[in-house]
């Protein structure tokens, strides 16, 4: 129970594919409570999808307001006072955007991408430490992706914003290292989730992997659960501005 007595806030939750929904999962089996943020999606259908994590209160949050973020925030605040840990599971980009080729990515598409799947994790940050929600040794986690780091066909700018989520976890590690929070990334291998559905060929990327990481095999939403209770306990109380890859192994191999 390497999670007991802590409170986990969950941002980004969707459906049981989500990533996201793998990690409030292993965070209650592991003895937290769990909380969690989602958008657009109904409050009764939010329910119903958590009704395996007993006592897991759900709260509107659209995170490109910061309005929105600073009201859910308060929230959690009134409700729990402090909080343990905060996954950030978020992430959104036009289809056009990952249809066409980069070099045709709008200002507006660009700024949208950036603005949800980086800065988001910013502003969070900000909020929550500006109403003193996290406790001392409390812990972050964003999720990732190998495009951040190479240019991978069709990722496109979700791999710049990726890469500014992760250069923006460094800095935020600086920044909430002198209160004793850690704040890393989780760079998971590809995930068949909904937002991954409307991606062309998104199955032989799967089959790319299985392939070639040394594990031979793909990763699933229970592996990144796994990692981020680890993250989230203070067994890795001394690991905080890095990216650990959750990949079967895919990004430390070359051709
Ligand atoms: C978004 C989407 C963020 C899909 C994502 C994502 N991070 C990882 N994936 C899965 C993926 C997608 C592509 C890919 C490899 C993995 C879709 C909605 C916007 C946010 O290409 C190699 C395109």
């Amino acid at each position: 129970m390497i999670l007991k007595d802590k409170v986990i806030l969950i941002m980004g939750l969707r459906n049981k594919w989500s990533i996201s929904f793998g990690v409030a999962k292993k965070a209650y089996e592991n003895g937290a409570k769990v909380i969690y943020t989602y958008n657009k999606e109904e409050p009764e259908k939010m329910e119903k999808l958590t009704e395996e994590i007993p006592g897991a209160k759900g709260y509107k949050c659209d995170v490109s307001s910061d309005e929105s973020i600073e009201e859910c925030l308060s929230k959690i605040k009134e409700d729990y006072g402090k909080i343990d840990g905060i996954l950030h599971s978020i992430a959104h980009a036009n289809t056009e955007d990952l249809r066409n080729d980069f070099i045709y990515t709008s200002r507006e598409g660009y700024l949208h991408s950036v603005d949800v799947s980086s800065y988001s994790l910013v502003a969070i940050c900000k909020y929550a430490i500006q109403k003193e929600l996290l406790n001392d040794n409390g812990s972050v986690i964003a999720l990732s992706y190998y495009g951040a780091e190479k240019a991978v066909q069709g990722y496109n700018v979700m791999g710049a914003a990726k890469a500014a989520l992760e250069a923006s976890v460094r800095y935020l590690a600086r920044d909430l290292g002198v209160r004793g929070i850690r704040v890393n990334a989780i760079s998971a291998g590809p995930i068949k989730t909904l937002s991954a559905k409307g991606i062309k060929d998104f199955s032989s990327i799967l089959d790319v992997v299985e392939e070639r990481a040394p594990l031979h095999r793909n990763v699933n939403i229970e592996d990144v659960g796994n990692v981020s209770a680890f993250l989230f306990s203070d067994m890795s109380n001394s690991i905080t501005g890095e990216t650990i890859h959750v990949d079967a192994g895919f990004s430390s191999v070359g051709v």
